[in-house]
């Protein structure tokens, strides 16, 4: 637990990440702690989730731990990824997660908040939906998070500008549920939270699982998903992947050159 806190308040499930040396970049091990708090208040059968940054952070989080990504050849988020696994206990948490955002979000923690079933920001907050500028192809659940939740056109200006959107913005979009001043951001979560758990809870995690399998109803032939595989790879095996990842370390803007 070295990288989150976990915390139970009035029977809600309070999970801070903690690393801010890495700026809570999602990596196996900070992955690890968060699914291992929602595997244990799963146990306890705690109704309603609070995922939020410890008090302070400047950035929410950095998102996939670069470092961690494959440099090249390989499938940067293929099912098994960390952030795919995270994403995945997120949706299948008995009950509502709601993420709690001061400071910025990157990438697959954008992802990740989107995946989460609500969320509640203050006006530090920002959100940067960042393949496109890591040179990544990213996958076909994450997309279809994206479009589950925004116009197709929102959605692709944040994938294909890979801009951070303010706060004010991401409400106006239906990025984030409330706009709160940050010293009522807690408490604010706290009683949503409340309020669901003053609900029927047997309805109430009936209802996300529906929510859940009807929001991943996609038709999609066999034929399209190799090629979209297919199209992916050539991405991954590129020049411009292993570039943007390069250049990522080594501090510097990338060269893409289309190859
Ligand atoms: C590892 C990091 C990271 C990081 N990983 O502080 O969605 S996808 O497909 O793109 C997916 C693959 C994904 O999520 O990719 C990652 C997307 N994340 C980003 O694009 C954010 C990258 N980080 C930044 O732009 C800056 O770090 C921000 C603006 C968040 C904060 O800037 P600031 O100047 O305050 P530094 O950049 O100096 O970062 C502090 C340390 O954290 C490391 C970074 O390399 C630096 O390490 P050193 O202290 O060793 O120099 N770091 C930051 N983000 N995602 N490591």
């Amino acid at each position: 637990m070295a990288l989150v806190q976990k915390e139970i308040q009035n029977n809600i499930g309070i999970i801070t990440l903690d690393n801010p040396k890495k700026l809570n970049a999602l990596s196996s091990e900070m992955v690890s702690d968060i699914i291992e708090a929602l595997d244990d208040f799963s146990a306890q059968k705690l109704p309603v989730v609070i995922l939020k940054a410890a008090v302070g952070a400047k950035v929410w989080s950095a998102g996939h731990d670069v470092k961690e990504l494959p440099r090249k050849m390989r499938d940067p988020l293929s099912y098994y990824d960390s952030l795919e696994r995270l994403l995945r206990a997120i949706e299948k948490y008995l009950g509502p997660v709601i993420a709690v955002v001061h400071g910025s979000v990157w990438g697959g923690a954008c992802d990740l908040t989107m995946t989460c079933d609500m969320v509640i920001a203050d006006d530090t907050a920002s959100f940067a939906m960042t393949p496109a500028k890591m040179g990544v192809p990213y996958n076909l659940t994450g997309v279809l998070h994206f479009m589950n939740r925004l116009p197709l056109n929102i959605a692709k200006e944040m994938f294909f500008t890979a801009s951070p959107l303010p706060a004010k913005r991401a409400l106006e979009i239906g990025i984030i549920n409330h706009l709160v001043p940050e010293t009522e951001l807690f408490d604010f979560a706290l009683n949503i939270a409340k309020t669901i758990m003053s609900r029927s809870q047997l309805s109430v995690e009936v209802i996300k699982e529906q929510f859940r399998i009807l929001s991943k109803a996609f038709p999609i032939s066999p034929a399209d998903f190799e090629r979209v595989q297919g199209l992916r790879r050539k991405v991954y095996d590129s020049h411009d992947y292993e570039e943007a990842i390069t250049a990522f370390l080594e501090k510097r803007p990338p060269k893409f050159n289309g190859k």
